[in-house]
């Protein structure tokens, strides 16, 4: 599928933001997201799924599109519009039979090889890094930087890009501008949860 990605992709944290994933779409949502990830590392399914249902049906009665990381069975159960997936989860081959051709399937890479290995996957989009460090993921692939990022620019021609990890206002300027169609951020958004709403808002604006 042809997706254009929005420059701003927020993924929640429930750690971080100490909010439901409701709660935190609906803020990043009042400050301009049309485009969320759900991304739950601790809950299990049947903790996630009440949450995950509530925020979906929130973000599709306004149009904003929703991707589940990680969970292919509860982007089906619950009609998101598709999830994000990493090396080590279900392969892409899979989620797409599950899901069909109108999901969005997102995917992440961490080197240039793993890089040209997507291009032979059925992915809409790829995602890259970490571009910068990060504490936000436990046991993060090494720091990849804004050169590596360059180069998967052009091993991919035009498809879309995701750049991802330790990505915040002063620096994501940088990491569009090295060729990222949209940066992927949860500390620098969610970090202080009555602030969810405005830096979503300047990040869009600037
Ligand atoms: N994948 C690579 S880095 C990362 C993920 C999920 C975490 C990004 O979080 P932050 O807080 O924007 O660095
Ligand atoms: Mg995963």
């Amino acid at each position: 599928m042809n997706i254009v990605l929005p420059k701003i992709y927020p993924i929640t944290d429930t750690r971080i933001s100490g909010l439901s994933h409701l709660e935190q779409v609906k803020r990043s949502v009042a400050g301009g997201a049309t485009l969320i990830q759900l991304r739950e590392k601790h809950l299990s399914p049947a903790e996630f799924c009440e949450d995950a249902s509530a925020a979906i049906a929130y973000a599709r009665e306004r149009s904003v599109k929703i991707i589940i990381n990680d969970r292919v069975d509860i982007a089906a159960a619950y009609n998101a519009n598709g999830v994000h997936l990493g090396q080590d989860d279900l392969p892409l081959s899979e989620a797409r039979k599950i899901l069909g051709d109108g999901a969005i399937i997102g995917f992440s890479t961490h080197t240039l090889e793993q890089v040209r290995e997507a291009l032979r996957l059925p992915v809409d989009y790829i995602a890259y890094g970490p571009i910068f460090d990060t504490r936000t993921k436990q046991d993060p692939d090494a720091t990849v930087g804004l050169s590596p990022l360059m180069k998967v620019r052009e091993i991919i021609g035009n498809r879309p890009l995701v750049a991802i990890g330790g990505i915040d206002g002063d620096n994501y300027r940088s990491v569009l501008a090295a060729g990222a169609d949209s940066v992927a951020i949860i500390s620098a958004i969610l970090s202080d949860p009555d602030q969810i709403e405005a830096k979503m808002r300047s990040f869009n604006n600037t």
